[in-house]
């Protein structure tokens, strides 16, 4: 018997190097749901272009970003790992959507309020229909589950909006989504303001840990990183984020919670924790950046698996736009 696993699918933008927030909060977990999904995982570099970029510095980060996936785990044997450009039937799928996606309901999208305001000079129709690119990216796979930050589950609670209109128009076409959000705990916060979420876009980089980052700029950012007067380490992320933030990377790091790592740092001071800090993460890091510099050491072997990703993805993708269009009286 043919046991169908459920199917999850993400997407994560080339918008930079990926922060350790990144990792904690998303790729670690779609490494981890691989046992139990059938992974499909998406570099969206067309998403990544609704806000101005260098050709150069976008190219470099698509093959980091693809590179960075494989390195920390994504298993072509048990994901589908490829680039949403190189797969012609996201942005064919995104122009049939639209016709079933409101203009009122992409004006309440937060993500396009926030962003209009980042950069008032270039709010692009783009950047106002990115939440129906996102939901052609997710529909086209049949996707169960969709592993996100919470920041992005208005975008999926569209995307079974968009998913239920068509269904109830023309017939069963589309699997419906859940967000799969991670228990409270994957939220990794700047060194520099523990109460702001860690970002990889932030101006200040001694605010993020990268996963390109160095063992010694890891250590010189830990140790400006921002704690508080008092001098214990204690786990109190309401009284002392900062050292409760360092407390939480460093349980993730060595698969503990973070009160078994209180309990190791309680008769220390700040100093010693942040050691311990820099210790952890760099021995989580070092594999992952040595497995990326391997593959971006043989593009042409790096750009055929972003091939064969694509045509996996492609068969599949093409199957389910094929189904839209002859339920929507499009000829074959
Ligand atoms: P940008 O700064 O370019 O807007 P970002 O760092 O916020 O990007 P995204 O590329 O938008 O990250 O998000 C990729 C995934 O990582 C999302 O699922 C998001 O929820 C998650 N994520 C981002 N930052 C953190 C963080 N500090 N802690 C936990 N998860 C995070
Ligand atoms: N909007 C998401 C990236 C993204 C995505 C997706 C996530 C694009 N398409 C499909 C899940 C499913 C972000 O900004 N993090």
């Amino acid at each position: 018997m043919i046991i169908m696993r459920r199917r999850s699918f993400s997407g994560i933008q080339p918008s930079g190097i990926p922060t350790i927030g990144n990792y904690f909060g998303a790729l670690r977990h779609w490494v981890n749901m691989q046992d139990e999904y059938d992974g499909v995982y998406c570099v969206v570099d067309m998403h990544a272009l609704t806000i101005r970029r260098s050709p150069q510095e976008l190219a470099g980060n698509i093959r980091y970003l693809y590179a960075l996936l494989r390195a920390v785990g994504i298993d072509p044997d048990r994901s589908t790992l490829f680039v949403q450009s190189h797969v012609p039937a996201h942005a064919q799928m995104m122009w049939l959507l639209s016709c079933y996606t409101m203009y009122g309901e992409m004006l309440r999208m937060t993500q396009f309020k926030d962003k209009s305001k980042k950069h008032p000079d270039n709010v692009n129709t783009g950047l106002f229909i990115y939440p129906v690119l996102q939901a052609a990216d997710i529909l086209l796979y049949d996707a169960h589950a969709v592993p996100i930050g919470a920041d992005q589950k208005q975008h999926v609670e569209i995307t079974r909006d968009i998913a239920e209109r068509v269904n109830a128009l023309y017939g069963p076409v589309f699997t419906l989504p859940e967000p799969l959000i991670p228990p409270v705990g994957g939220k990794i916060l700047s060194l520099l303001d523990p109460t702001r979420k860690m970002d990889k876009s932030d101006p200040l980089p001694g605010a993020y840990i990268s996963l390109d980052d160095s063992r010694a700029a890891i250590a010189q950012k830990l140790k400006r990183a921002v704690t508080d007067s008092e001098g214990s380490v204690r786990y109190d992320p309401e009284h002392k984020p900062g050292v409760s933030n360092l407390l939480g990377i460093y349980s993730l790091c060595e698969g503990i919670t973070t009160r078994e790592a209180e309990g190791i740092f309680s008769q220390g001071g700040y100093g010693a924790l942040k050691d311990a800090v820099t210790e952890a993460l760099d021995a989580t890091l070092a594999p992952v950046r040595e497995k990326v510099a391997c593959y971006l050491a043989d593009l042409p072997q790096l750009d055929a698996l972003m091939r064969e990703g694509a045509e996996k993805a492609s068969a599949y993708a093409d199957t389910v736009l094929r189904k839209l269009c002859a339920a929507l009286g499009l000829l074959p």
